[in-house]
């Protein structure tokens, strides 16, 4: 079977489209730190889309901070890479080819840091999940006891997390007399931009106070929404891709057909133009992202660790259960939608339909266990603030409590058979280990996770309604387990 390559392209079945530019023109005017699914499947598509424009300048050097896995797959296909949309009406393909070149950071610190200084390069975007941005999930504080935050203020000039590059790259263009660039973060933060700023600045700080003073001043940090369902890619997935193609895409990536992307326009060296390839730029990205994440990701995480428990393998296992849906949805409308404020003109009834439809789609295979991974830097945006917000309201979190409730069976690491669940989060032996001293005290043990204050802050343990209705859930999923949980109190 045949490699996908350039050579390849004109030979591609039609329907697939292929990039409508001259690839070699292309520059890097973007240093995109994390190479995962998720970066392949969204801002390199719309960028992908600018460049057919002709706006040759703002091609992806896409950087692997963790190892080689993605360069060796991608580099040996002229690192052109394969989005399809799933759907109920099929599958659609494109080629994607707006990453120009590939790094591993690990590998070469110095070439990474070369690359950041380059004047050419205007914008440094970020998608390397909530626990890349080394900080305290609740306060949003850079965590300075973070090993490799100690590590990177020990050696600056050879940084290994994303803060000890950005700073280091700045601190150089700053010396160099070249403007800075624009830092992007694109994960799924609230406030992504001001966190990364937080985070950058300490670090600057700690380094030399005019360092961080200079970039406090002088470097943008734009907030984005973004959005797009993208499970991991599965050797199945490699294989149908394969079929459609007719020739071998090592790293392909299988997504929803939805995509949307909301940016504060705050670039002022200058970015592509996006908007041209559909995302909105606006003023202020916080309404939408309260929204994305509390409605989306939130429920994302409500039904991962219910249908985990349940043995659900995926999203749309969970949305086949009418019980999970009608609790998503209560969750969705009784709990959440009263904390949004959305400018005027955003549906918010028709963006919850859609999510619906969404996480019903059969062709997305999402897996629960993906989504229920890191709930210790995912639940502070995804639950605990719309609980904060409802409990100041005088309004109820049922339902939201239900879902703390079914982390915290989760991450006692025993499912309800009595096996083991590999419960991956940077906490998550600290997590283990309050259930090993609570036992199966429903009482003990609520107390002792929301005790956890990078997760709960200080106030939500002493929130006693709260707290009440978080350990009457523990109670009934120890004995009766979710799905019955579920399906008495959503069942009809
Ligand atoms: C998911 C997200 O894995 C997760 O935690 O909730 O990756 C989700 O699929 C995306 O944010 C959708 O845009």
């Amino acid at each position: 079977m045949k490699r996908l390559n350039t050579d390849v392209l004109a030979s591609l079945p039609a329907g697939v489209a292929v990039p409508a530019y001259d690839r070699k023109a292309v520059k890097v005017g973007i240093v995109h730190l994390g190479i995962g699914a998720f970066h392949r499947a969204h801002q390199a598509v719309y960028t992908d889309d600018v460049l057919a424009k002709g706006a040759t300048e703002w091609g992806y050097c896409s950087v692997d901070l963790l190892g080689p896995d993605v360069r060796d797959r991608l580099v040996p296909q002229d690192t052109l890479y394969s989005v399809s949309a799933l759907s109920g009406q099929g599958m659609k393909t494109r080629i994607i080819g707006s990453i120009a070149e590939i790094m591993v950071g690990p590998e070469d610190p110095e070439a990474l840091l070369k690359r950041m200084e380059d004047p050419k390069v205007r914008i440094v975007s970020i998608t390397v999940t909530e626990k890349g941005y080394c900080h305290d999930p609740a306060s949003g504080d850079l965590n300075m006891a973070h090993p490799g935050i100690a590590a990177d203020l020990k050696t600056p000039g050879r940084p290994t997390t994303i803060v000890g590059y950005l700073v280091e790259a700045l601190r150089r263009r700053r010396a160099a007399g070249t403007a800075p660039f624009t830092v992007m973060s694109c994960d799924n933060l609230f406030s992504n931009g001001i966190i990364a700023k937080r985070v950058v600045t300490t670090f600057a700080d700690a380094i030399d106070a005019d360092l961080g003073k200079w970039v406090r001043d002088n470097v943008a940090f734009p907030c984005t929404m973004v959005d797009r369902i993208t499970p991991s890619t599965t050797p199945d997935d490699i294989a149908k891709v394969e079929a459609a193609l007719g020739v071998h895409d090592a790293w392909p990536i299988v997504c929803e057909p939805f995509t949307q992307w909301v940016i504060e326009d705050n670039f002022p060296t200058g970015r592509p133009a996006w908007e041209t390839a559909g995302a909105e730029m606006v003023k202020e990205v916080e309404p939408f992202e309260f929204m994305k994440l509390r409605l989306l990701n939130g429920s994302h995480s409500a039904l991962s660790y219910l249908g985990t428990l349940a043995g659900y393998q995926t999203i749309a296992e969970c949305m086949a259960d009418p019980a999970y849906v009608r609790f998503m949805r209560r969750l969705m409308d009784e709990d959440v939608t009263p904390t949004l404020h959305m400018p005027a003109g955003v549906d918010v009834g028709a963006y919850k339909d859609s999510l619906v439809e969404r996480f019903i789609n059969p062709a997305i295979k999402h897996r629960t266990t993906q989504i229920a991974m890191d709930g210790s830097q995912k639940l502070p945006q995804r639950f605990c603030g719309t609980v904060r917000g409802r409990l100041a309201a005088g309004g109820s979190v049922s339902h939201l409590a239900l879902a703390v409730a079914a982390w915290m069976r989760y991450v006692t690491g025993i499912d309800e058979k009595g096996h083991a669940i590999t419960v991956s989060d940077p906490m998550a032996a600290r997590l283990k280990e309050i259930a090993a001293k609570a036992g199966r005290n429903p009482e003990a043990q609520v107390k002792g996770y929301l005790g956890v204050s990078e997760i709960f802050g200080q106030d939500l343990i002493a929130a006693r309604p709260f707290v009440e209705q978080v350990t009457g859930w523990l109670a009934s999923l120890y004995a009766k387990g979710a799905q019955a949980t579920v399906a008495e109190h959503y069942g009809k």
